[in-house]
């Protein structure tokens, strides 16, 4: 299975791609029951808002309830065609993203970040920036209506962040110095998901989560997939945005 030129031009240009109904049910209710199963033995109040940004449910990370999500369901086979065959990394651990409801007057604002820039509770050590190729997530549960945990993505900001770096540099992003660049963004775009839907994101996308108005858990999934050679061009994959995905007709 690839994915097919359509979707493909969509990734390029919209800089995410919306897969309907593609992660097989099994998969689904494994990978919750795994969770609420690990739910029901109790949180600390006080691991929240470490695990609200790195992963509830820390002891899942790599474990074949969630892996399979991704190697065992149509996506290995899609993010293989986008990436390369035998070209990926990271595909052993994911983030498991949970959204509780909040108080019905919580804050509605969106910002955006792009992964892998330090911040106090997401892991990233200062100085360094932990980019990837590309981010893939999978909704457990429904999101019907915007802010209720919504991914949301801000579309074609890949692009904006690269004309950014390419104009003022990433040194300043890289050494800590300067929050989220200062682009013109687009209208922010809440995900409307069902269970099994996945999206492939490129790495350089501005997205954030909607606070979760509704009355139910957001559960989620989120891979941090690399190219095997990721390293070797780590920056100038800032700005050249399609480094490291083999399989994509590169848009020059
Ligand atoms: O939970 C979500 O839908 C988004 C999480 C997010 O923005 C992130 O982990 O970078």
């Amino acid at each position: 299975m690839e994915l097919t030129e359509t979707q493909e031009q969509r990734l390029v240009d919209e800089g995410y791609l919306h897969l309907r109904n593609i992660v097989p049910q099994p998969l689904i209710n494994k990978a919750l029951q795994a969770i609420n199963m690990s739910l029901g033995k109790g949180m600390n109040e006080k691991d929240m808002t470490t695990f609200s940004s790195q992963s509830f449910t820390p002891e899942l990370c790599e474990s074949p309830a969630i892996c399979d999500l991704l190697k065992k369901s149509p996506l290995w086979d899609l993010a293989e065609s986008a990436i390369g065959k035998g070209k990926i990394i990271n595909e052993d651990r994911a983030q498991i993203a949970l959204r509780f409801p909040q108080a019905s007057d919580s804050s509605k604002e969106l910002t955006p970040h792009i992964d892998g820039i330090h911040t106090p509770d997401n892991g990233v050590p200062k100085g360094e920036i932990w980019n990837f190729t590309m981010l893939v997530g999978i909704a457990l549960s429904e999101t019907k209506v915007p802010y209720s945990g919504n991914f949301v993505l801000w579309p074609r900001t890949h692009e904006s962040y690269a004309n950014h770096f390419k104009e003022h540099g990433t040194d300043d992003l890289l050494n800590g110095l300067e929050g989220m660049p200062s682009v013109t963004l687009p209208e922010p775009k809440h995900v409307l998901a069902k269970p099994g839907d996945a999206f492939f994101v490129h790495y350089q996308v501005g997205h954030t989560c909607a606070v979760n108005l509704s009355p139910h858990v957001r559960y989620g999934t989120y891979f941090r997939l690399q190219h095997k050679d990721h390293d070797a061009f780590k920056v100038e994959a800032m700005t050249d945005l399609w480094c490291g995905w083999d399989g994509i007709n590169r848009p020059r």
